[in-house]
């Protein structure tokens, strides 16, 4: 195979890799709320329409033991980053199957096999768990990094400045990812902040800070890897501000009467996976047929997943005092 080959050919698998991560986190949220409409299975959720270029380019860049810290609008983080769908979704519908036994449900999601270490509820409270995260990597010499994904809203929290200030004074290997959806809640982001641009807020710092669009799988990818090449030299964090917008409302359930019309239909045109699909079926990295498998064969894997979850048991009561202290076995007193 020619260098020119090779490059084609690891082009074609990225593009594939991302529209699959891209179609799959999709169809989970989808099909998560097409059950709860239906009152097929009674939970919550926030949903990530809108938001898969994200998720996807940023675990596409992330080695399997890099670890990810996310909020309860993550559930696509956890596809991009490799969380196992059974026990993506058995947690969520609080299945003994689940990531956590389903003890924790979509809030509290952990999965350390692929380096999912915290989901938090907690508006900034990742941030300095993530910085922890960092350090423990460096005094275990690995070359790991840590990458934080949190939404505008939680760049206004004094635990996220706390965290940023700690990564850039000991340049530790943390990819701060701002998911700036333009709203916190219901609350529209100039009503909130007084700058034009979050990524500002990495100056203050001391660190490099960009915005790119976060509607773009291949723009997230790019710039995870680089973050991420920094930050296993040595050279300390990074803060990307990936601009992206919120389909479905804070929860599942929210009749966004607060979000203008026009903006949310702009939005849905521009829709991030239909546009990615297009590109990269005009530059010959996918086809159409191809591109139709991916999306029926995400259907398929989420709809399988979830018929073996609804099939599960609910976490025994016995569950209820495991897991409170770490196992300290081995570890010396
Ligand atoms: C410390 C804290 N304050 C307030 C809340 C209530 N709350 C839940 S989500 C949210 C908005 C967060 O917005 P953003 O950070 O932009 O994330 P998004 O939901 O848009 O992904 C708020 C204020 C909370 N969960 N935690
Ligand atoms: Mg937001």
């Amino acid at each position: 195979m020619t260098t020119t080959e090779a490059a084609a050919q690891s082009a074609e698998d990225l593009a594939r890799d991302l529209y699959t991560k891209m179609t799959l986190a999709q169809a989970c949220d989808e099909r998560l709320r097409q059950g709860i409409a239906r009152g097929e299975f009674a939970i919550t959720i926030w949903p990530s329409r809108g938001q898969e270029a994200i998720a996807a380019g940023l675990g596409a860049a992330l080695r399997t033991d890099d670890r990810l810290v996310t909020t309860y609008r993550g559930l696509h983080d956890m596809i991009g980053k490799g969380v196992p769908l059974e026990e993506l979704l058995g947690e969520v519908l609080g299945r003994a199957v689940g990531a956590g036994r389903g003890k924790g449900g979509t809030m509290h999601i952990t999965c350390p096999e692929v380096g999912v270490m915290l989901t938090t509820g907690i508006v900034g409270a990742g941030v300095p768990v993530a910085v922890g995260l960092a350090l423990a990597a460096r005094q275990q010499g690995s070359d790991r990094v840590v990458a934080v994904c949190f939404g505008d809203g939680a760049t206004n929290t004094g635990s996220f400045h706390e965290g940023m200030n700690l990564a850039a004074t000991w340049q530790l290997p943390v990819i701060f990812v701002c998911q700036n959806n333009l709203f916190a809640e219901m609350t529209p982001i100039g009503d909130t902040m007084h700058i034009e641009r979050v990524a500002d807020r990495a100056l203050a710092h001391g660190m490099p800070g960009h915005r790119i669009d976060g509607n773009d799988p291949e723009a997230v990818y790019q710039a995870v890897s680089e973050a991420a090449e920094q930050g296993r030299a040595g050279e300390g964090p990074t803060f990307l501000e990936c601009v992206t917008f919120r389909f479905k409302g804070h929860y599942m359930g929210d009749p966004q009467h607060y979000m203008p019309p026009e903006q949310l239909a702009a939005a849905e045109a521009a829709d991030p996976i239909p546009r990615y699909r297009q590109k990269l079926i005009e530059a010959a990295l996918l086809s159409a047929a191809d591109a139709d498998e991916i999306e029926q064969q995400a259907a398929a894997a989420v709809e399988a997943a979830l018929k073996e979850v609804l099939s599960a048991p609910e976490p025994d009561g016995r569950e209820l005092d495991v897991d409170f202290f770490a196992d300290m076995k081995g570890i010396p007193a």
